[in-house]
């Protein structure tokens, strides 16, 4: 089954608590403190990956929680991290936390942490001062990030089919690319997108095809105009349309309005309109399907083609590619900069400690309020 929407719960683990401990040995009467700082909690880390292309897996495991940071303990030990939680996700997966885009994989492999993480809290060891020998405080540590996420599937690909059902989409996929769809005489053969790659004088075009939409789409007739989720990031939109359709001006009206519905973006892209199951048909046929659409387009870039005869193909995808190549011209890559490595100085280490006594300065009494003093964990090692 595809699916191409998810709700899941994302929380990525809690900071450990750090310790509060001394020093407990032999001859040491008086051992200074020694509590070790917790340990950070996982994140949740969600990486693309081709081998997956639906978000159904999501359906059946809804809650996605990183594992917490273990507490600090004595003799100064942190507590181990949390493991990060990594999960798989199909190219073109979109995540959302209310309005706002956390994340969004467009490449196999792009990684991307939809939930940090919480910081471990320091233990009593960094408590210790000149006038605070025994310190009886360590923080807790930070909760980790935690949302409902929506996640949506956007496939992505380079040209989008559409158009009314029977128009021919997935005919055409399956003759110009390696795609093998199902194709029938009947309309709402296809419901579920399918992706499929043609070749074209040495390049690659990535097509989607969709089901088709019918006049009122947008309301939720027929399959409804979700589908075109997936041809929201192409670059050029193929519309075809059945050359022994009634009037083709009509039809080709009825889908721009059911893409305007949908997005003013979409119905922005640059569209090729094409005339399909042309074999067998009269030219003048042909031309006056033709003159139908321009006289409601004059602007209409219209071609024509038959899947079965396999004529005009060439022609469309060569002229598919060079829209394309005018919707995104092609930048040279340049050698990939040197990745900044972070610097860390003695300085910084400095002004972060500092910073952690000052705000301990108020007093033991505040700082354990803080940590909340049953929570903390307090370990005591008798040698
Ligand atoms: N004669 C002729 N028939 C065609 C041609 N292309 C497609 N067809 C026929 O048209 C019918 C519909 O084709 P599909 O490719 O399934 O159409 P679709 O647009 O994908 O339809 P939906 O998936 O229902 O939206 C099938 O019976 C095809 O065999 C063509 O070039 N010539
Ligand atoms: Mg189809």
């Amino acid at each position: 089954m595809f699916v191409d929407t998810a709700k899941v719960y994302i929380k990525a683990g809690k900071g450990g608590n750090g310790a509060i401990s001394f020093r407990r040995e032999i001859y040491i009467p008086k051992g200074g403190p020694d509590g070790g700082d917790g340990g950070k909690g996982g994140d949740v880390v969600f990486v693309a990956s081709k081998d997956c292309d639906t978000l159904i897996d999501f359906r059946f495991q809804p809650k996605l929680i990183a594992e917490d940071g273990k507490a600090g303990s004595g003799q100064k030990s942190s507590g181990r991290s949390g493991k990060d939680l990594i999960v798989e996700v199909p190219i073109g997966t979109v995540v959302k936390r209310g309005d706002e885009i956390v994340a969004d994989l467009t490449h196999d492999e792009e990684r991307a942490i939809v939930a940090h993480g919480g910081d471990g809290g320091y233990g009593n060891w960094h408590f210790r001062s000149s006038t605070r020998q025994t310190p009886r405080i360590a923080e807790l540590g930070n909760p980790g990030e935690a949302y409902d996420a929506e996640l949506e599937l956007k496939l992505l690909a380079d040209v989008g089919l559409v158009g009314f059902p029977n128009a021919g989409k997935s005919t055409f996929l399956s003759v110009v690319s390696n795609a093998t769809p199902e194709i029938a005489d009947y309309p709402f053969t296809t419901i579920t997108p399918n992706l499929g790659v043609a070749k074209i004088d040495d390049h690659s075009i990535l097509i989607a095809d969709i089901p088709g939409l019918i006049e009122g789409a947008s309301e939720g007739k027929g399959l409804g105009d979700r589908f075109l989720r997936h041809v929201e990031r192409t670059k050029v939109l193929l519309h075809l349309i059945d050359v022994y359709t009634d009037d083709a001006g009509k039809a080709y009206c009825d889908i721009r309005k059911e893409l305007a519905n949908y997005s003013d973006e979409l119905a922005s892209r640059p569209e090729l309109v094409v005339l399909t199951k042309i074999e067998g048909v009269d030219q003048e046929i042909i031309d006056m399907q033709m003159g139908a659409i321009l006289k409601e387009n004059p602007d209409a870039k219209v071609m024509a083609i038959s899947a079965v005869a396999h004529q005009g193909l060439t022609e469309v995808l060569r002229e598919l590619r060079e829209m394309m190549a005018e919707a995104e011209p092609e930048v040279e890559v340049e050698a990939e900069a040197e990745p900044e490595i972070p610097v860390i100085t003695l300085e910084i280490k400095e002004q972060k400690h500092r910073a952690h006594h000052q705000k301990y300065q108020l007093g033991e009494r505040n700082a354990i309020q803080e940590l909340g003093a049953d929570e903390a964990t307090e370990t005591d090692e008798d040698i």
